[in-house]
């Protein structure tokens, strides 16, 4: 799952990178100079935590997610600057920094702070590339239909029509209520204002405090099904985050933060993204995956390995609570817990899951 951290120049898009990258253990980071940086961070799990401690299997492997800091965005780029919206076009997602954060220090390109003025000229500029996109596959469709192809005509109109006016209504197009079919078609031009989108407001030191009043503030900047509102201090954060393990307990009690933004951000991003994780114990392995809901048993499999998919058996499902509460696997095979689930069986997050297979 890949998230693009996005915004306007200097709101702390680097800092919430650097956050991130420091509390989520990164796996793998790259980038730098004019390439977006890449980091590749640990999903924290206390659930795996507790499977490892319980296991005690050679390795523990958390499941991962893509974080990339972009280049900034402002009024227009969107109409010129065709790397950056071509990267933009492969996120699963798009974290939008919006600042709060006042410090005469640091220049706002728009004169000064205003989050709702901000968050108003992204939607806009993502509005404008996605117009753009749709208006030229209209444009194109219509010559083909000319030329006697009228089957893509006949099969994407409706849907194309549908988008291209709540776009000239300012309105973006993950609000649109459409069936799946129409969402499959629109998939493959991986439209901006189509994706799940996490405004996330970066508030200063001395505004952490007030965090609530800026969350019902600015609520209703995301309305939507597919969008949500975090707060997070990412250089109050980014501090924490550098003291040793000790120390921080005490400062974050201090600070009256009860936990660091990452995990909310983490959560956040799962449930926006409607994502479940399911476990696995297999070869000395103890691990974490992630899934879309509703993924079958069959699937899940094959996203371990092609191998399980093609000789899939059945699937032996505990949930995590359960299997938590027997104690050990050997007790909940004895009080008869572990369940035989077939190919179509929808995983649930925190299922722990063995796959009999035969190739
Ligand atoms: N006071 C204060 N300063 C902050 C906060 N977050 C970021 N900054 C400062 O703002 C400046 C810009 O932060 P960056 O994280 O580099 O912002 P950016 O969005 O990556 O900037 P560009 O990549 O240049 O667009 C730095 O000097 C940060 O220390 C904050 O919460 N409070
Ligand atoms: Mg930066």
């Amino acid at each position: 799952m890949k998230i693009g951290i996005m915004g306007l120049p200097q709101v702390g898009k680097t800092t919430l990178f650097d956050l991130l990258s420091l509390s989520g253990g990164v796996a793998r980071s790259s980038g730098g100079g004019t390439e977006s940086h890449v980091g590749i961070i640990k999903v924290p799990d206390t659930r795996l935590e507790e499977l490892s401690a319980m296991f005690q299997p050679k390795k523990t492997t958390f499941a991962t997610m893509e974080y990339l800091d972009l280049p900034p965005l402002h009024k227009g780029t969107t109409k010129g600057d065709v790397p950056l919206l071509a990267q933009l076009r492969q996120m699963d997602a798009l974290l939008e920094v919006i600042r709060c954060f006042e410090d005469p220090r640091v220049p706002h390109v728009e004169g000064g702070v205003d989050p709702r003025r901000d968050a108003g000229l992204l939607r806009d500029e993502l509005l404008l590339a996605d117009l753009e996109v749709i208006e030229r596959r209209l444009e194109r469709i219509e010559l083909d239909y000319k030329r006697g192809k009228k089957e893509e005509k006949e099969r994407e109109f409706p849907t194309l029509k549908l988008c291209q006016e709540a776009l000239e209504g300012g309105n973006p197009l993950r609000d649109l209520e459409m069936p799946e079919e129409s969402w499959a078609l629109l998939r493959g031009y991986q439209l901006l204002t189509a994706k799940p989108l996490i405004l996330l407001l970066n508030l200063g030191e001395d505004q952490w405090a007030k965090r609530e009043e800026f969350h019902s503030q600015f609520r209703d900047l995301a309305q939507g099904k597919k969008t949500a509102l975090v707060e997070v201090c990412a250089k109050l954060e980014l501090e924490i985050c550098q003291l040793k393990a000790e120390e921080r307990g005490e400062f974050m009690k201090e600070c009256g933060i009860p936990e660091l933004g990452f995990t909310r951000l983490v959560r956040t991003s799962y449930e926006l993204l409607g994502l479940v994780s399911f476990f696995t114990y297999m070869g000395e392995e103890v691990r974490a995956w992630t899934l879309p809901f509703g993924t079958s048993a069959l699937k899940a499999a094959g996203a371990i390995h092609t191998d399980l998919e093609r000789g899939f058996i059945r699937a032996e499902v505990i949930h995590f609570s359960d299997l938590k509460t027997a104690g050990s696997l050997a007790a909940a095979r004895k009080k008869g817990l572990l369940r035989l689930e077939g190919k179509e069986y929808i995983v649930q997050d925190a299922d722990v899951i063995t796959i009999r297979f035969h190739v």
